[in-house]
């Protein structure tokens, strides 16, 4: 078994967790609430955003091997900004005032410290984790989604065969970093892979609470869905 299955069977509980999440299962059945799923939309477009410092200084630490694939997640991630505008201005969602939730916020602080002060192969690892949670996740939604839901075209986007393709891609490449890591470094690859796994549940759990910054004074400047 290559190390990215030791680790999603390790983190088999939490994994089941985030699909089982309530935003993913209420985005299948239709009930989920307009301002709910905007929240979501604001803060991921934040993240997405977030993850383009995140692929570049994985890019310039990554061996000659991995610059196709780098550079490629680049183009991707402007494609995904597009969508997200394009959605945003189809549904009526204001992207003004845009700010990252404390969630978010810590989110994308651990991803951007972890591609710059750790190993390569352990930034690696959280680009994994995430892309192949929001696989995961959106599977579970495209099992049962009505395919004229205005939220389809994000459904498409991380379910669909291309990006499940992109994600087998870094799992045999995360197997083989991992089959040449030192037993310290894999043990703070499995570390980070599971810290990864957690940020995606509190990502769904801020989306689906709308919760901003402690204390109502910050909140009120910054909540996620305002
Ligand atoms: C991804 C995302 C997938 N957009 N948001 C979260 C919270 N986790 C993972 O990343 P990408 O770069 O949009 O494929």
């Amino acid at each position: 078994m290559g190390f990215a299955a030791e680790q999603l069977e390790r983190v088999r509980v939490e994994w089941q967790e985030m699909l089982a999440h309530p935003f993913l299962q209420a985005t299948l059945d239709g009930t989920i609430p307009f301002d709910t799923f905007a929240t979501w939309i604001r803060q991921d477009y934040l993240f997405v955003e977030g993850a383009i410092p995140l692929v570049s200084i994985l890019l310039a630490k990554a061996p000659e091997k991995h610059w196709a694939t780098h550079s490629r997640v680049l183009g991707m991630l402007e494609k995904e900004r597009e969508l997200f505008r394009e959605r945003a201005t189809s549904v009526g969602v204001v992207f003004s005032n845009l700010a990252p939730s404390f969630v978010s916020h810590a989110y994308m602080q651990f991803l951007v410290a972890t591609a710059y002060r750790d190993t390569y192969a352990c930034g690696f690892t959280v680009l994994y984790v995430a892309e192949k949670a929001y696989h995961d996740s959106w599977r579970v939604v495209l099992d049962g989604i009505d395919r004229g839901s205005p939220w389809f075209p994000f459904v498409e986007n991380w379910a669909g065969d291309a990006f499940a393709e992109y994600v087998a891609h870094l799992q045999k490449e995360l197997d083989e970093l991992a089959a040449q890591a030192s037993a310290a470094e894999r043990a703070r690859m499995a570390e980070l892979f599971e810290l990864t796994v957690r940020y995606e549940i509190a990502f769904w759990e801020m989306a689906w609470t709308a919760e901003g910054w402690p204390r109502a004074s910050l909140a009120s400047r910054s909540a996620p869905g305002s």
